[in-house]
């Protein structure tokens, strides 16, 4: 599952097809208590794909944590995805132009991304993929900073204890266990902050992750496992992921699961909310499942018009969740052509910026690679070193420096 194979034969993905994929529809309406959820295949959904508030009365234990929220906030959450897309794009753009090594795009995955990152504290941890810029954004790690690594000038970008956001991790479903760690920790301090830990599909169908689960359970630890189900592990779809459900695996570990409309940004913060603040409380994990669909490529390396269909995206694109909120917006009267306007000269000013930054970003010291290794310094990093100053010398003497 590299990215080199991704050279396969079109074919529809199970996801394309799966319950609860469009509008309202749900094969189950139930009330009863979160810890019961799981066991059939629902969709919390609070704003449809036409931008209309649900009232479904099966989803109130949820949707009371959106219920005093304001046109305000409203434009809040409408404003980070657009900001959000933006600076997307132009990473995306700034990949074509050479600026940039690899970019892996959250496109179609805003509203997951900002309802959820949103729903956080500022003591709550982070521990994200490499595509959660929307959640980066919500904790408050400049934009400019997720670049370096992706130009291949930093090793990280940011503090992690500045934001209480972890460093992008690349080796799938790792975090899991970091988060549960860290929530394990947590627990031990007496403290009452939560911890949330992202990761996609393909992802949980690494040990790691069922690993996470079952110590998350035992331990009882307050961490809210977060999964973009975007239907794709790079060119593997759904359908070889698993048999059942995602969410529903919760329930084989002893924790409530949820599936969420990962499109709709208010479910996505009414469901993260209810997560979190049931873990803050000392009533253990809980996924989430955030149904979704990666409208782009894998990274700017995979090209999906070799394994997936165009119908397939079309569909999602209907479900669009920047579109669905401003629709809302617009029919409740929460929003007007100025607010439309001044966004748009944001967004602009953002791409902008982002440009900017990212071309005047220094090399690296060449021996900079060589420290943090060890706190206290290694023989064979010294060895390392000298040999690699050595290499570089000789390019000095042959050109008669
Ligand atoms: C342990 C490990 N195995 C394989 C890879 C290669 N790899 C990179 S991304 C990816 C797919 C991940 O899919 P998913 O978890 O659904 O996340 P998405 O990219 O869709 O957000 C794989 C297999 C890796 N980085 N780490
Ligand atoms: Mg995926």
């Amino acid at each position: 599952m590299t990215e080199s194979t991704a050279a396969r034969k079109p074919r529809r993905s199970a996801g394309s097809k799966a319950a609860g994929t469009t509008g309202a529809k749900r094969t189950t309406r139930k009330t009863g208590t979160a810890a019961a959820k799981g066991s059939e295949t629902e969709l919390v959904q609070l704003l449809t794909p036409e931008g209309e508030r649900t009232e479904d009365p099966a989803y109130a234990e949820y949707a009371q944590y959106v219920a005093d929220i304001t046109p305000d906030e409203l434009r809040g959450l409408y404003r980070d995805m657009v900001l959000t897309r933006r600076f997307d794009a132009e990473a995306t753009a700034l990949q074509r132009q050479g600026e940039l090594g690899l970019w892996a795009s959250l496109l179609g995955q805003e509203a997951a991304q900002i309802g959820s990152g949103r729903a956080t504290r500022e003591d709550d941890y982070v521990f994200p993929t490499y595509r959660e810029h929307g959640v980066a954004w919500c904790r408050g790690v400049d934009p400019t900073n997720l670049l370096g690594m992706f130009r291949g000038v930093n090793n990280g970008g940011w503090d992690p204890n500045s934001n209480n956001f972890h460093l992008y991790t690349i080796v799938i479903g790792s975090q899991a266990l970091h988060a549960t760690g860290y929530a394990m920790g947590v627990a031990k301090d007496g403290a009452d902050s939560g911890v949330i830990a992202y990761f996609g599909d393909g992802a949980s169908s690494q040990g790691d992750v069922s690993e996470a689960f079952n110590f998350a359970a035992v331990y009882n630890a307050p961490v809210v496992f977060f999964c973009q189900n975007n239907q794709w592990a790079i060119s593997e779809s759904n359908e070889k992921q698993t048999r059942v459900p995602l969410y529903q695996r919760a329930q084989g570990f002893g924790f409530p699961g949820v599936r969420v409309d990962g499109n709709d940004v208010l479910a996505s913060l009414a469901v993260t909310r209810w997560a979190l603040e049931r873990a803050r409380r000392g009533e253990g994990p809980a996924l989430i499942e955030a149904y979704t669909y990666r409208m782009g490529a894998h990274t700017t390396s995979d090209d999906p018009s070799r394994y997936r269909h165009d119908d397939e995206r079309a569909a999602w694109e209907a479900k669009d969740p920047i579109l669905r909120l401003r629709r809302f917006l617009e029919s409740a009267d929460h929003a007007d052509e100025g607010f439309f306007g001044q966004l748009e000269a944001e967004s602009e000013a953002l791409g902008k910026r982002v440009r900017e930054v990212v071309r005047a970003m220094p090399d690296p010291d060449r021996f900079a690679i060589f420290e943090n290794v060890y706190a206290d310094g290694h023989a064979l990093v010294d060895e390392e070193r000298a040999q690699f100053a050595a290499y570089q010398a000789s390019f000095a003497e042959a050109e008669g420096v």
